[in-house]
């Protein structure tokens, strides 16, 4: 996988990152005898990772397309296959065979084959990126509806015993971390074994634990440990520590940090003190390269946040590639991480959707266990924008709250409103964030002052008070170049001014202890001609970016960066 550190020194790795053949199926023919003989002559190549809306002749395709590489095994050997992100629907064939199907485009999954012949296999890839009523996100989303493999394939030769999963829990007392690790391991073996587990972080190794594993099933063990003196990782004090699991012939490596979050006086503490969190939005989108993101792109994202004086980002609104949460670790700036919910539009009957349901409680199942380990991660994001007045979203923020706190309880629970004044579901969060858009869809910025005061009456009555409010949306359009002598709409002047002004507004009530600008950079936007959506966007593009999306930098950055530098 692409990570800034090496998860394996045992087991063997490599990456199937590449030129694949590929080819579009938009009458969805399928792989039959006569179409798979026929796919190298009427495939092309395609770089994996990407979009395929990024190639010529591509932009608008969206329906099923097949992808081919091979691989060759030196002896017979067990498998694995990761796929770190596949847009949206993913079939998965070895040599013929359908090993499944998932569907999510922005969270990692993996096939096993145990005992692979020895020789050259054939893997085909059948990728859908069609959307509905009921897939997360729906066909209706202010983003593009990008198609293809956006991240990369891993190969993996797994031993007859293997590590499935680490969980890295700790309780911290001072400065004193009593830690708990637990190990899942598989066998693929058809005997019975037995096996020797070790584990260490720095400062400390776990006392080794032997292992009883019937053949073909799974055993859990746990380890315990107690660590002193740990150095906390903190905003700008990124103490990353690397935890390192030795299975017989396999390891797995991976890092964690030691820091507390809890909700305090209606303030939210990061080792015990309060923080005021200064921020934007980012999609991690690139006109080039769609959302298959590259890295060295992320480094310069990550350097331009700095700039800017932030201390969080928005993973908005799907869960972003483990490279960019990396680098967020190691530089010690926070993460709101969510699922691609994007509610604006999204009708009742998706809301009441069990399969829709069940979808969204996956993500979330994949999310929080692909991430879990990730210190600058410090809001799990339910949702974005549904209509949060409704019966069928507080059912829906039930369910998809209590899945949450079932898996973590070291972070806090967050998402966007659209309906701060009216929402029902506030009680059930631990941080409420409001996006609103005075100055641009709703009349004069100055309207936010009344909306909170709205906001306010709401919580009183249902008794949230005491949450901590984000401004996690707000800003203007500003096309990069107009530049005047007077603020019109859709100038840099005009969006500098409210961003401005907005901030102003929020950095003087004390409720409000954070604000992440809409949006880091202009992102293209899916404006089809036979749909009324998105019909503002100019140049096809949502154009709220304090950069432009070659990451060029408007007057509304350069104001950001005044602001977020100075003392509030
Ligand atoms: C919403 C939404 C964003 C974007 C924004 C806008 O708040 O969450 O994804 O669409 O509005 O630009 O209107």
């Amino acid at each position: 996988m692409i990570r800034t550190f090496q998860q394996h020194s045992l087991r063997h790795t490599r990456l199937l990152d590449g030129l694949w053949d590929f080819i579009t199926d938009p009458g969805n023919v399928g792989i039959t005898e006569q179409w798979h003989a026929k796919f190298p002559s009427d495939s092309r190549k395609l770089v994996v990772p990407s979009c395929w809306n990024n190639e010529l002749g591509y932009y608008d395709y969206i329906g099923a397309a097949w992808y081919r590489t091979y691989f060759d095994t030196v002896q017979e050997a067990n498998i694995g296959l990761c796929f770190e992100g596949i847009l949206h629907h993913a079939d998965v064939y070895v040599d013929g065979h359908h090993l499944g199907y998932h569907f999510g485009g922005y969270t990692q999954f993996s096939k096993v084959i145990p005992h692979l012949a020895q020789g050259k296999h054939e893997l085909i890839i059948r990728v859908d990126s069609t959307l509905d009523w009921q897939t997360l996100p729906t066909d209706i989303a202010d983003w593009y509806s990008y198609g293809g493999i956006i991240r990369s394939v891993e190969l993996q030769e797994l031993p007859d015993v293997y590590i499935e999963s680490l969980k890295i829990d700790y309780q911290l007392e001072g400065d004193t971390a009593d830690i708990q690790l637990q190990v899942k391991l598989n066998s693929l073996s058809s005997v019975d074994g037995q096996i020797v587990v070790s584990a260490s972080t720095e400062g400390l190794a776990f006392s080794d634990s032997t292992v009883h594993i019937a053949a073909g099933q799974s055993s859990r063990l746990s380890l315990r440990g107690s660590l002193e003196n740990i150095r906390k990782w903190d905003v700008g004090q990124p103490e990353l520590y690397t935890f390192m699991v030795k299975a017989g012939e396999d390891d797995l490596i991976d890092r964690t940090g030691f820091r507390t979050i809890e909700v305090n006086n209606g303030q939210i503490h990061l080792n015990g003190k309060a923080l005021y969190l200064q921020g934007v939005n980012r999609h991690e989108e690139h006109p080039e390269w769609g959302f298959a993101f590259p890295p060295k792109l992320m480094l310069k994202d990550l350097d331009i946040l700095t700039d800017m004086g932030c201390n969080i980002v928005r993973g908005s609104h799907y869960p972003q590639s483990q490279f960019w949460i990396d680098l967020l670790d190691e530089h010690g700036l926070l993460l709101w991480s969510e699922i691609p919910m994007w509610g604006c539009f999204m009708s009742k009957e998706t809301l009441a959707s069990p399969l829709f349901a069940e979808r969204g409680l996956q993500m979330l199942d994949e999310m929080i266990s692909r991430d879990y380990h990730h210190p600058s991660i410090i809001f799990w994001g339910a949702h974005n924008e549904i209509d949060t007045r409704t019966d069928e979203a507080l059912e829906l923020t039930k369910k998809f709250v209590s899945k949450i706190r079932s898996m973590d309880t070291s972070r806090l629970v967050t998402y966007a409103t659209m309906h701060p004044e009216e929402d029902i579901v506030l009680s059930y969060f631990d941080v409420i964030g409001i996006n609103k858009y005075y100055g641009w869809y709703q009349g004069n910025v100055n309207g936010f002052r009344d909306m909170l005061q709205q906001y306010y009456k709401n919580a009183e009555s249902q008794g949230a008070s005491d949450k901590p409010i984000i401004m996690s949306e707000f800003g203007a359009a500003g096309i990069f170049g107009d530049a005047g002598w007077e603020p019109r709409l859709f100038s840099e002047d005009y969006q500098a001014d409210i961003v401005q002004q907005a901030l102003q507004i929020f950095r003087e009530d004390p409720r409000i202890v954070g604000t992440l600008i809409w949006h880091f950079a202009d992102i293209r936007v899916d404006v089809r001609s036979d749909r009324p959506y998105f019909r503002d966007r100019a140049r096809s593009f949502n154009n709220k970016g304090l950069l432009n999306e070659y990451r060029k930098p408007k007057l509304a950055y350069r104001l950001v960066k005044e602001i977020y530098r100075s003392k509030r």
